[in-house]
C-alpha cells in the first residue's frame, strides 16, 4: 500500500472509529515534563482529524480551560467518541502532583478542575468526582518526552513517571510514549521526515527512553508535530494518525477486557 492510500485508510478508520460499547467514549490521559509537546499533539490530532492547521488558541477557545479535550465532527455539536485530558506538566518542582494525576486515571478529578501544584485535590472539594461513571475513567496514558531532551531528564521527573505507571498498571492501563520535537533533536528528519524509521540517532533516543521510563520500544510512537505551518503534510500527518490508530485501539481492548470482567464478577 501506498504511503497516502495507507493514510488515508487509517484517517478512515479512526473517523469511523465507535467503541464496541455502546454509548462509551475513550478517555486518553496526556501527559510528561512541561512544554514536551503534549497540547501540541491534541492540537496535531485534532488539525490532522479536520483536514486543516488548528490553533492551540482555538482549541482553548472552544474548551476554555476544561483538562478534557473533545474534537468536534464534521457534523456540528457531534463529537469524536475519544477525548483527551491535558494536564499541566511534571516538574521536579512545580509541577502537578502525582496523586492528582492517579485520581485522574481513577476517573475521580472533574472537568473544570484547574491542577494545583500545591495542593492535592481530596474527597469533599467541590472539583472531586463522587460518582464515577466508566466514561470518567482513563482507558490510555500516554506519556510524552521530546526526543531532545531525553539524555537530560531528571532522576525527579523519573521517580514521578514511574510512579504514575505504577497507578496506571495497578488499574491495568495501558501505556504508550510518545517521542516528540524528533525534527529538532535530529537534523535528517528536519530535513527529511521520510528518515524516521532509518535514523540510528532517533532509535538510540526510544532506546534510552525505554530504559528511562520502562516503557517497551514497540510502545514508544515518534512524533513530529504542528506548530509552526499553516499547511496540513502527509509525512506529519501519516506519524500522527499511525500513533492515535495504536492509542485507540489498545484503549478499545482495555475498555472490553474492563466490561468482560466485570460481566464475569455478576455471574
Ligand atoms: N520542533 C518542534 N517543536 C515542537 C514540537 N511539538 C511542540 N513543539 C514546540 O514546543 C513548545 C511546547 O509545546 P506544548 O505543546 O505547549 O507543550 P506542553 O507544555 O507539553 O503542552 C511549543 O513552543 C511548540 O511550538 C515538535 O514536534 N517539534
Ligand atoms: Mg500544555
Amino acid at each position: 500500500m501506498s504511503a497516502t492510500s495507507d493514510k488515508q485508510s487509517t484517517l478512515q478508520y479512526l473517523k469511523d472509529y465507535k467503541p464496541h460499547i455502546e454509548g462509551r467514549q475513550l478517555r486518553v490521559l496526556v501527559y510528561g515534563p512541561a512544554v514536551a509537546g503534549k497540547s501540541s499533539f491534541i492540537n496535531s490530532v485534532k488539525s490532522v482529524l479536520e483536514g486543516r492547521i488548528c490553533t492551540l488558541a482555538l482549541v482553548d477557545n472552544i474548551s476554555h480551560d476544561c483538562f478534557t479535550k473533545k474534537i468536534e465532527k464534521e457534523n456540528p455539536n457531534t463529537f469524536y467518541p475519544f477525548v483527551f485530558n491535558d494536564i499541566m506538566g511534571l516538574s521536579d518542582r512545580k509541577g502537578v502532583l502525582v496523586e492528582d494525576v492517579k485520581l485522574a486515571l481513577m476517573g475521580r478529578v472533574k472537568d473544570d478542575y484547574v491542577f494545583n501544584p500545591e495542593h492535592k485535590l481530596s474527597e469533599g472539594d467541590q472539583y472531586y468526582n463522587t460518582t464515577v461513571n466508566p466514561n470518567d475513567k482513563v482507558h490510555v496514558l500516554v506519556c510524552v518526552i521530546p526526543a531532545d531532551t531525553v539524555n537530560q531528564m531528571r532522576d525527579e521527573v523519573i521517580r514521578k513517571i514511574q510512579e504514575i505507571r505504577k497507578a496506571a498498571s495497578d488499574l491495568e492501563i495501558p501505556q504508550v510514549a510518545i517521542i516528540t520535537k524528533i525534527d529538532k533533536a535530529c537534523p535528517d528528519i528536519k530535513e527529511d521526515l521520510k528518515n524516521v524509521y532509518k535514523s540510528v540517532y532517533l532509535k538510540e533516543k526510544m532506546e534510552q527512553l525505554s530504559v528511562n521510563v520502562g516503557i517497551l520500544m514497540n510502545c514508544i510512537f515518534p512524533v513530529r508535530n504542528y506548530f509552526e505551518e499553516t499547511d496540513l503534510n502527509d509525512e506529519v500527518d501519516s506519524l500522527v494518525l499511525r500513533t492515535l490508530r495504536n492509542i485507540i485501539n489498545y484503549g478499545e481492548e482495555f475498555m472490553n477486557h474492563k466490561m468482560s470482567q466485570s460481566e464475569d464478577s455478576d455471574k
